[in-house]
């Protein structure tokens, strides 16, 4: 049979460009909650910078629902305005269930891409070396000074970026602000001198189009999306395999398999990004061994 031309482009691939374990988030629930760093007492440090709106505290509540295993609130989502709602630098630790230990694992929120408002990029550079302490409050007009109390002088290997995370409202793109843009790969120039990982969460992926929002399933055969995280990728350069889309809980009561999924994926390669980070700077500051043994 020949190709009817008159047929409109199908809206979905037949397959998806990537694979999730959909309906069996066992494996990475598991590999997530497991996970230990080769070091006793180190923690992976995961810094989430973006503009306001775009779904940080949403990522970090939606991590936090999904160990917990029913929905949670800790970090405050700003639902009135695209304003600076989350100026002050804060920890989120995630408890264990039922110990009285932390998940490994810590996540750090702040709004870096505003173009007048938002963080000084020089207090993001500060922040992936560890320099910026819990409480500091992010002044858009000055950079943080070392004679401040907010600064830490003598930052540990806890107090460092491990990874560090670009969330973006996939809904709202493009067109993307050449000062976004360049405040984007400053950000990256300086954690790529650094050796961190970068990688992107494309959030809100259920506004995108009426497929992905009837059915999270199909975020990886809508060519769009695709499409969108392609010309991303190109602009800021993260390449592709690092980059995300999420759907953030933001309404619903009870967590859904489907959304856990997805989160967990990404939330699995933030980590391993890390460990590989952390392993990579413990095995070079090690002295050199010379012993042939
Ligand atoms: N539809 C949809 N809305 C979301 C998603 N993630 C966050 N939101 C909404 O976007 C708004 C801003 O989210 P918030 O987490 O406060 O963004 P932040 O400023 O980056 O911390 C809130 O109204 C959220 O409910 C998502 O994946 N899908
Ligand atoms: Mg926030």
């Amino acid at each position: 049979m020949g190709a009817d031309e008159s047929k409109p482009e199908p809206q979905l691939l037949s397959e998806p460009w990537r694979t999730i374990n959909w309906g069996d988030k066992e494996k990475d629930l598991q590999y997530v909650k497991n996970y230990k760093p080769q070091t006793e007492g180190q923690q992976l440090r995961i810094l989430l910078h973006g503009p306001a709106g775009a779904g940080k505290s949403s990522f970090i509540n939606s991590v936090q629902s999904i160990l917990r295993g029913r929905l949670y609130v800790q970090a405050l989502v700003d639902r009135i305005s695209s304003s600076s709602f989350t100026r002050k630098f804060r920890t989120y630790k995630i408890p264990k269930e039922g110990q009285q230990s932390f998940y490994p694992f810590v996540f750090n929120d702040i709004m870096g891409l505003e173009i007048s408002r938002g963080v000084h990029v020089d207090d993001i550079k500060l922040t992936l070396r560890g320099h910026v302490k819990d409480g500091y409050k992010f002044d858009p007009e000055s950079k943080l000074s070392e004679k401040d109390g907010f600064y830490n002088r003598s930052p540990s290997s806890n107090d460092k970026v491990h990874v560090l995370v670009c969330v973006i409202d996939a809904s709202t793109l493009f067109p993307m602000k050449d000062e976004t843009v360049k405040k984007i790969r400053d950000v990256r120039m300086e954690a790529s001198d650094l050796e961190i990982p970068q990688v992107a969460i494309f959030t809100k992926v259920d506004e995108v189009c009426p497929e992905i929002k009837a059915d999270l399933k199909n975020v990886y055969k809508v060519q769009s999306l695709k499409s969108k995280m392609e010309q991303f990728s190109a602009y800021v350069g993260i390449p592709m395999n690092c980059i995300f889309p999420v759907r953030n809980y933001h309404e619903e009561i009870n967590l859904k398999s489907d959304v856990d999924s997805l989160i967990l994926s990404a939330l699995k390669h933030i980590i391993r990004f890390g460990d590989d980070y952390h392993n990579l700077k413990k095995s070079s500051d090690m002295p050199m061994n010379f012993s042939t043994e």
